[in-house]
């Protein structure tokens, strides 16, 4: 996807792939070889032809270091090397080198054609072979019989599998961060995170999905991702659309930010509603997932001020409000706690990746 950012003063354009075709063909096998030796006896020479050797795999590894598919945008072609031929002097050729394509861990590999799911790489160091190289052909000194000893038969080398791949990228993450534009959650990803996301007072300033690293009392891994707002309509591809929520499909938990600064946000409950109908409408399975609920910015007076009565609309919902400042740290003590309690219930129900 590319995205052309006017309003937020950045000039280009941004490129972030979650999603790409890549083909990919094993090595062909090589040829089995005909020759003849000097043999007492044989007036044709001892049949000594070697076989072809067999062609590379192409295999996939999933790593934790790239975190996009972009690099697939630029090479789609993966190839593997073909197995040499067969020589002399019953010289089996070389297999043929394999080709390995490094992919981030989240990434779900379909074939293209059926659309069958092969393989999720939920950790590092998963392995998958996706084109099997070609057998090597055989040579004529294994066409040898008591009725012909000099045969002129070798076999051409059998053809690498070839296909296309749809990959995908999910990031496994433990909490998600989400709400309209300008609520705060870069503020809060840089607050609990060692990410520097980009924080702006104008809406839609995160473009892509931040990914950051939080460390929480025994959690120093704690993965936090910071995703691009939503607004009404965002079905219907209105802002940046739902393409995003991708991403918390394997979240852990979900932390919805609301805001009420500004007059615009005049009713959060309607915000927090509409948001929640866009994560519907990208999958119902989206609203299974804990949400905890936090109201932004209340170092402000005007926020302040109505944190009672907004608790009590919330709590009416069955929902707790937790009230934080992303900006001085207020509150987000109390919310990392819950964040952490339901974090650590969710790994030992296996959640994260799942
Ligand atoms: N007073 C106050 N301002 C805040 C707080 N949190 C964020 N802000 C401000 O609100 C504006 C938007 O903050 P961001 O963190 O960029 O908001 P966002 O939700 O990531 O915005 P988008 O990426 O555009 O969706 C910035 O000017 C922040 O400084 C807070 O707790 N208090
Ligand atoms: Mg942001």
């Amino acid at each position: 996807m590319s995205l052309k950012t006017s309003r937020t003063g950045i000039t280009g354009t941004v490129r972030f792939v979650d999603e790409t075709k890549i083909w990919v063909k094993a090595g062909d096998g090589g040829k089995g070889c005909v020759s003849f030796g000097r043999g007492k006896f044989i007036p044709k020479g001892k049949a000594d032809g070697g076989d072809g050797g067999r062609g590379g795999d192409v295999l996939l590894i999933s790593n934790s270091h790239p975190s996009t598919l972009l690099e697939f945008s630029f090479q789609r072609h993966h190839k593997a090397g073909n197995g040499e031929h067969g020589g002399k002097k019953k010289q089996s050729g070389r297999k043929g080198s394999d080709c390995v394509i490094r992919v981030p861990v989240g990434t779900l590999v379909k074939d293209l054609e059926t659309q069958e799911l092969i393989k999720d790489f939920t950790v590092e160091d998963q392995r998958l072979g996706v084109a099997k190289g070609g057998k090597g052909g055989r040579g004529n000194a294994r066409f040898v019989s008591s009725t012909n000893r000099s045969p002129y038969r070798a076999e051409e080398g059998q053809k690498g599998e070839q296909r296309w791949l749809n990959l995908e990228l999910k990031f496994p993450s433990d909490v998600g961060l989400i709400g309209y534009p300008n609520v705060g959650k870069s503020t809060l990803m840089a607050r609990i995170s060692s990410a520097k996301p980009k924080i702006a007072d104008y809406p839609f300033t995160t473009i892509i999905p931040n990914l950051g690293v939080a460390k929480y009392g025994q959690f120093s891994q704690l993965v936090v991702a910071d995703l691009p707002a939503l607004i009404k309509g965002a079905h219907r591809g209105v802002g940046l659309g739902i393409r995003f929520l991708r991403h918390i499909e394997r979240t852990g938990l979900v932390i919805h930010l609301i805001d009420i600064s500004e007059p615009r946000c005049s009713d959060p409950i309607e915000d927090f509603r509409s948001v929640n109908r866009e994560l519907e409408a990208f999958s119902p399975s989206l609203l299974d997932k804990a949400q905890l609920v936090a109201l932004n910015k209340i170092d402000l007076t005007h926020v302040q001020g109505r944190i009672r009565e907004l608790k009590e609309r919330f709590a009416e919902m069955g929902t707790p409000l937790f009230p934080i400042s992303a900006l001085t740290g207020e509150g987000v003590a109390e919310l990392m706690g819950e964040v952490i309690h339901l974090v650590e219930e969710g790994r030992e129900r296996g959640l994260r990746g799942a």
